[in-house]
């Protein structure tokens, strides 16, 4: 992936990577993880490997070196130096770089610190830049998490790169090795938590509170601890009754919350630092409190009564909606849901709860506006959540990469506190001062030799450890760090990569659901065109097209009010037609084909230009990629023009399944003439 451990050629090994001294205890793990990978990487790039000097309090080696060290460790002057570039970081996981003389040190006060602060140093050196710049750099969110949606039989739910890394036929069965890999590439990003199982948690992983697995999941943990990970588990609520310990699982009743500081009690025996739970509760058929007439907070309250004495958090999520929805009724709207289910409780969970947010009111589809959460909670502690996994963006068979996306939502203003309430801000906790906030993302990985599947995925997995790390940064910067990181540092490779990268999100949406409108998918597996795949189900996404017009009115003059949990002056952008983003259209509103957007276009000419174009993007992918024969190594080369190729015919099929449907709806020729089939 991005680690690459080729020779740097033509470069001779800069004098001070020849020694490393690191100041601190080296019974720390973390710290050791730091100079060993910092190592490997001189190792890799020069075939050298640094002479570990023995750190000394008064007297700095007579050669030039790198060093690493905790602040109360340095040597006086360099402890001055480091005290004062890490002055204004505020988290324990914040870094320096200083350089002294010839010197370069690595300064924390952490070891966590050091080691994102040494994966710093290694990207430079990778990235060919000036090793001895100063600089300082504390991450915006506190939680940077991945949430795994392995099962204990070894599958992924929604996973499109082979099998669990962790499971394999009901047991906690793993590679040491490829798990310490993985566990380096995230740390490598900034990731510092890790939930193992998935959400939706079976009858097996009900057990993993238990002496039967504890075991094999405290090895997961000690191989995650040594690169800052805490790990957490997905819990199911009505263990208590699943394990037959209990009658009941009501929040309220003693016996269950003793039993879940029981269980509580008995993880942090194997798991000393363990994170906490991830909780998905009345959501989708899952258990939780309704069950009893609880409520979340009830529910969420009860399991961080457990974990709080050992310092644990919980997880909860807010994909809660009725699944159970019935078509004909266009005054209900899944959209509304979480906002209904939590703001009532706004205030009300206790300081180590979190509500998982997931970006958009719906599920993770290629246009949502952001969801009303952000914002509408303002006494609660809340998450971001992300789909790296690429359910409904091409199932990393088409090439898509998110960061635009990720950015779009992260820089969105919800004016909750006036200009500047963005959901960077709010996700982090700051904007309303919350103890606790950060960024969750679904897994992409699996077992499959390159992670992800598509080779390509994997920038989507990077970007989202950079932007947890720091939102500011431009995703184009990304794709290009990336590409360089993981092709190698020839310009017109990275150009090309960066270039496909970035055009490749508005090509998925081009060729896909229109306008913001969503779903369109094959029921299931998600996969594919399927305009009324879901248009008559449960599920509660629908998009309403008919003969004249297309679109779900979500206004507060005429349709389900949905804009009315926005804050102003969002709320009347979205309320009104002439203001509405075209992108989100036929999000917020129904209208007939003819309505003429502000580009100019009318809504059925934009769907069929844009699913036209959609596959000429491809095209050019296609051509872009095969101009770099022979400057990527031929496996990677051709796996990824295998599967770009794929995606051009998946994209043809996307287009010639929209058009023909709305053209078939609307009869309505497109005005270029171009083949739409009857
Ligand atoms: O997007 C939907 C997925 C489910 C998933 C659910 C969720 C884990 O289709 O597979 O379940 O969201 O986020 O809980």
């Amino acid at each position: 992936a991005w680690l690459q451990e080729t020779p740097l050629r033509g470069l001779a090994c800069p004098p001070p990577l020849r020694a490393l001294v690191v100041f601190g205890s080296p019974s720390e793990p973390v710290l050791e993880t730091a100079a060993a990978e910092w190592t490997r990487a001189v190792q890799a790039a020069f075939g050298e490997r640094p002479v570990r000097l023995q750190p000394s309090l008064d007297a700095y080696p007579d050669a030039p070196f790198v060093a690493m060290g905790l602040v109360p460790e340095l040597p006086l002057g360099l402890r001055e130096l480091a005290a004062k570039a890490l002055e204004a970081a505020v988290s324990d996981d914040a870094y320096a770089i200083v350089s002294t003389g010839g010197n370069i040190a690595v300064v924390a006060h952490t070891p966590a610190g050091l080691l994102y602060g040494a994966f710093h140093l290694i990207r430079r050196l990778r990235l060919g830049q000036p090793l001895h710049e100063p600089c300082v750099s504390s991450p915006h969110n506190a939680l940077r998490m991945l949430d795994h949606w392995d099962n204990a039989d070894g599958t992924i739910e929604r996973g499109y790169a082979g099998q669990s890394l962790f499971y394999r036929g009901g047991q906690i069965d793993f590679d040491e090795r490829r798990v310490a890999d993985y566990a380096r590439l995230l740390a490598s990003i900034g990731i510092n938590a890790i939930a193992i199982n998935n959400v939706n948690v079976h009858p097996i992983e009900t057990r993993f509170l238990t002496e039967a697995y504890l075991p094999g999941i405290a090895r997961l943990a000690d191989i995650f601890r040594r690169y800052g990970i805490r790990l957490f588990l997905s819990i199911n609520f009505a263990s208590p009754v699943d394990l037959g310990d209990l009658p009941t699982a009501d929040p309220l009743d003693a016996r269950v919350e003793a039993w879940w500081r029981a269980a509580a009690d008995r993880i942090y025996r194997h798991i000393p630092d363990f994170g906490g739970f991830l909780v998905k509760a009345d959501s989708e058929f899952r258990p939780g409190p309704f069950t009893y007439g609880r409520d979340h907070k009830d529910g969420a309250n009860m399991l961080a009564r457990a974990l709080a004495p050992h310092g644990g958090l919980v997880i909860w999520r807010a994909f809660v909606y009725n699944c159970l929805m019935d078509w004909r009724d266009r005054r209900s709207d899944r959209a509304r849901a979480a906002y209904d289910h939590f703001v009532p409780l706004d205030g009300l969970f206790l300081d180590n709860v979190l509500i998982q947010i997931k970006h958009g009111p719906i599920d993770f589809q290629v246009r949502e506006p952001v969801s009303p959460l952000f914002g509408g909670l303002r006494s609660t502690n809340v998450m971001l959540e992300l789909q790296i996994t690429q359910e409904y963006t091409g199932q990393q068979r088409d090439v898509c990469y998110l960061a635009p996306m990720w950015k779009q939502v992260l820089d969105f203003d919800t004016h909750a506190r006036g200009e500047g309430s963005t959901v960077a801000e709010i996700a982090r906790g700051a904007l309303f001062g919350r103890p606790h906030g950060g960024m969750a993302g679904v897994a992409n990985v699996g077992d499959s030799p390159n992670w992800t599947g598509h080779s390509l995925a994997q920038a989507n997995l990077y970007a989202f450890g950079r932007l947890a790390w720091d939102p500011s940064l431009d995703p184009a910067e990304i794709a290009r760090e990336w590409a360089q990181l993981t092709y190698g540092d020839e310009a017109d490779v990275v150009r090309t990569v960066e270039a496909i990268l970035m055009a490749s999100w508005p090509a998925y949406e081009a060729y896909t659901a229109p306008l913001g409108v969503g779903f369109m998918v094959n029921p299931g597996h998600h996969d594919g065109p399927n305009p009324e795949g879901y248009e008559y189900s449960k599920w509660g996404t629908y998009h309403y097209a008919d003969w004249r017009g297309i679109g779900v009115d979500r206004t507060m003059a005429t349709g389900t009010g949905f804009t009315g949990q926005y804050h102003e002056p969002v709320r009347s952008l979205y309320e009104h037609l002439e203001t509405c983003p075209d992108e989100l259209l036929l999000f917020f509103h129904h209208v007939p084909y003819t309505h003429a957007l502000h580009s100019g276009k009318t809504v059925i000419q934009h769907i069929y230009d844009t699913h036209f174009d959609g596959v000429e993007a491809v095209a050019w992918m296609i051509e872009a990629w095969r101009r770099l024969a022979g400057r990527i190594d031929p496996v990677r080369f051709e796996r990824v023009l295998a599967r770009l190729l794929d995606q051009y015919d998946r994209a043809v099929e996307w287009r010639d399944v929209i058009n023909t449907y709305f053209y078939r709806k609307c009869g309505i020729p497109d005005d270029r003439g171009r083949l739409i089939y009857p």
